[in-house]
């Protein structure tokens, strides 16, 4: 051990860590972006950022009784935006996480927020290519790389797989299995028209010609996992459609092509129709019956899993601690706020070590990477300043390259390593 590296003392201590935390950089790997190629799905600049769906919710509970989610949704996104900078912005001061994002990403960008000014901060995108931001995003937010949410069955994206050419690197594909997984009775008769011999009921080849589409989109994506977010009734196994695509068509996939499988698990889609995206949400605690199960038959799959709810996260570790074919990963949504970051992540580090994904961001509009991972990095310098202060106080040294080691290990290579 060189000299140099070893760090002696607290304040020197929060130094490093502070300093290694900002610099390495991270890979995400969950997002909702899309690289250039992608066109109107790919969503940036500061009305996208207003109008996120997690602002759609808070602002759509400030104009009660005034602005209807119909009435919302009919405006223009300027129009939508300029109302949530007005209600949440301008006549409440922004302090949710989802509206303190903002804030952090515009003073990153170097404008004048203290202005309050929503047009002259939309002056500053007016000239800007997406290419350019995206470059510009990537570099102050110190993130390598993104994994995207492909869908096979999204009539945008099929053109740019089919015909598209080569994309940005830095945008990894995900083969995203919602609409096959938990929507059977719409995708059999689609894929039936496809020309994939698929029945409704799994008679004959179904399974065969499921992982025969499964192959095909992987040779087009090139994907890095499988995923689906399920319900928080999800059972496995169990006798119905979704259990039975999971069983007979995923997984075999998953173990004969050594492709992950990631779960996203205990969303209840639509609680408030009429808000849309933004009356998604969670209703329960999910059962981590099914994820122990599928970890146990299943250990040649591997599988990337985050759950909704606060109330699994502690099982799910314990389960994790089990079997190393389970990854645990992010803090999904409702979950994705500084208190309940810095409780699961602790916990995490104290029951599976340094052995774990602690973060996706979940962006959806290109800027957001800026303060989803702004705002994860103070929390895990705070934790890693605590862990190694436990250790140096019984005389363990902590090194540079050592504290290097491991957030490179939670950034990125933890990752990697586990898809292979
Ligand atoms: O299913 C998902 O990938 C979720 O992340 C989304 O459905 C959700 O809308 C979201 O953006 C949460 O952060
Ligand atoms: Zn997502």
């Amino acid at each position: 051990m060189q000299d140099q590296d070893r760090i002696l003392s607290t304040s020197e201590l929060e130094r490093v860590v502070q300093e290694v935390v900002a610099a390495t950089p991270v890979t995400d790997i969950h997002t909702h972006l899309y690289d250039a190629r992608f066109g109107e799905l790919l969503a940036w600049g500061v009305d996208e950022l207003l109008t996120y769906h997690y602002l759609i919710a808070e602002v759509m509970r400030a104009e009660f009784g005034r602005t209807s989610p119909e009435e919302f949704y009919a405006m223009s996104k300027k129009e939508q935006a300029d109302l949530i900078w007005q209600r949440l912005f301008i006549g409440n001061s922004p302090i949710s996480e989802a509206c303190r994002g903002p804030i952090t990403v515009l003073g990153a960008l170097g404008l004048d927020v203290a202005s309050r000014d929503l047009d002259e901060m939309r002056q500053y995108f007016a000239d800007k290519t997406p290419e350019e931001y995206i470059d510009q995003v990537f570099e102050l937010a110190n993130v390598k790389e993104v994994v995207m949410t492909n869908d096979p069955f999204d009539e945008l994206e099929i053109p740019v797989w089919e015909t598209g050419g080569a994309g940005d690197p830095r945008f990894k594909a995900a083969l995203r299995l919602d609409e096959l997984v938990n929507h059977w009775e719409q995708t059999q008769p689609i894929l039936a028209g496809r020309g994939y011999d698929v029945a409704r009921d799994f008679s004959g080849k179904t399974c065969d010609e499921v992982m025969r589409f499964l192959a095909e989109w992987r040779e087009k994506l090139s994907p890095v996992y499988m995923a689906v977010s399920l319900p928080d009734d999800f059972a496995f196994p169990a006798d119905n459609s979704q259990a039975r695509v999971i069983q007979d068509a995923v997984l075999p996939f998953a173990a004969k092509e050594d492709l992950p499988f990631a779960m996203m698990i205990g969303v209840k889609r639509g609680i408030n129709p009429r808000l849309q995206m933004a009356g998604d949400g969670i209703m329960g605690k999910a059962d981590i019956k099914a994820v122990g199960y599928m970890c146990a038959n299943y250990d040649d799959v591997k599988f990337l899993v985050t759950m909704l709810s606060r109330e699994n996260q502690h099982e799910l570790c314990a389960v994790a601690r089990k079997f190393p074919n389970l990854m645990p990963f992010g803090c999904w949504w409702f979950l994705n706020d500084p208190s309940l970051i810095d409780e699961i992540t602790r916990m995490r580090i104290e029951l599976l070590g340094l052995s774990f994904v602690p973060q996706h961001s979940d962006a959806r509009i290109v800027d957001q990477l800026v303060y989803k991972w702004a705002h994860f990095r103070n929390i895990l310098a705070k934790i890693l300043v605590e862990k190694y202060g436990d250790a140096m106080r019984s005389g363990w040294i902590p090194t540079r390259a050592e504290i290097r080691r491991d957030v490179s290990g939670l950034y990125s290579d933890n990752f990697w390593d586990f898809v292979g």
